[in-house]
């Protein structure tokens, strides 16, 4: 059945239809309602985004988050309209953010739920003044400790137990692209209805792209496999579809959404200034977990060079992760550029 041009309320419950044997279920009617929230506050989010410029939502606030970075007011914003939307549905035991030290509980009074909600409001955000595209972020556990209050621990899940992982795109179009373990579909705003329509239908990513996403100004901080990698993709060999063109933003969602769509490989290595104590940026849990489940249910890979990301077991809360993530035989190749460079 051609699904195009449905809108994502009516899919999400096509969706759980599907599901005949319970068995299956790694989620019950309770997602369905989670997603539903979860458009809803990228709705708002979105509008805001859009006329960011017209109004004086720019700017800093003054305060930094727990990385040592200046909060942008469209950050709080974001922070601020996920939680109000998600905080009271039923469906959540215990949030998370990037932009919170602690989790999150769900307020005395609420209904708590079986699931988890772990996300970056709004990655990408020092780009936001710039008018280049951002994006929020989203991880889905169910809850695995006991009692109806979430912990840390149901936070601390590998990616490989998400239940469902997802992103908004605020660009040239807002797109909310998400997959709950069976296939990745993407899902385009129309304003003038206010709906999300199904756009991007069962996405596959290229097994091998042509293009690289790096910030090459780091390069002298890279290991040694790392920076033989990126010289190789530079080399002439028409063979193997090289020399690569280099594509980078420095937003993760825009430049993992056009890897995603049109194949290629995105590295955000660590930094071995101090060999000892090599520096990763990027979240584990609310970035590469959740980028992770969607590109290997596109058919991509994600790796830290070492080791699977969906693999990784947690043990901080905003722990951070060298990763390399899009079109498998790229991200192969890099993997073996690795290992013979120990
Ligand atoms: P750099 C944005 O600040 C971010 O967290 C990601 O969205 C992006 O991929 C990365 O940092 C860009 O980092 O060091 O290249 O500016």
């Amino acid at each position: 059945m051609d699904n195009k041009g449905i809108e994502i309320q009516r899919f999400i419950v096509n969706e759980e239809r599907k599901l005949t044997d319970r068995r299956d279920r790694r989620t019950t009617g309770n997602l369905t309602g989670l997603l539903m929230d979860l458009t809803y506050a990228s709705k708002i989010i979105s509008r805001e985004v859009n006329k960011a410029g017209l109004v004086d939502i720019l700017g800093l606030t003054g305060t930094e988050n727990i990385h040592g970075e200046e909060v942008k007011k469209l950050d709080e914003f974001a922070n601020d309209k996920l939680y109000r939307a998600m905080e009271h549905g039923g469906h959540l035991c215990v949030m998370a953010s990037e932009e919170n030290d602690d989790i999150i509980p769900i307020p005395k009074g609420y209904p708590k739920g079986k699931y988890i909600l772990l996300f970056d409001p709004l990655d990408g955000s020092s780009n936001i003044d710039a008018n280049a595209s951002i994006g929020t972020i989203f991880s889905i556990h169910k809850k695995k400790t006991d009692g109806e209050i979430g912990t840390l621990e149901d936070c601390l899940q590998k990616g490989s137990d998400q239940v469902a992982a997802g992103y908004i795109i605020y660009g040239s179009s807002t797109m909310l692209v998400y997959t709950t373990g069976k296939g990745v579909n993407g899902f385009t705003l129309d304003p003038s209805v206010g709906e999300f329509i199904l756009s991007h239908e069962n996405i596959n990513t290229l097994s091998k792209g042509k293009c690289y996403s790096a910030n090459e100004g780091n390069s002298a901080f890279w290991n040694e496999g790392t920076r033989k990698y990126i010289d190789y993709l530079k080399e002439k060999d028409s063979s193997t579809g090289r020399p690569y063109s280099l594509r980078y933003i420095g937003s993760l969602v825009a430049d993992f959404h056009r890897n995603l769509l049109y194949g290629g490989i995105f590295l955000y290595p660590a930094d071995y200034r101090d060999p000892k104590k090599p520096k990763a940026k990027l979240r584990l849990l609310y970035e590469a977990a959740p980028l992770a489940f969607i590109v290997e249910q596109a058919g991509g890979m994600a790796t830290t060079g070492k080791e699977n990301i969906m693999d990784i077991v947690p043990t901080e809360l905003h722990q951070k992760v060298p990763l390399i993530i899009g079109s498998k035989e790229d991200v192969l190749t890099y993997k073996k550029f690795i290992s013979e460079n120990e």
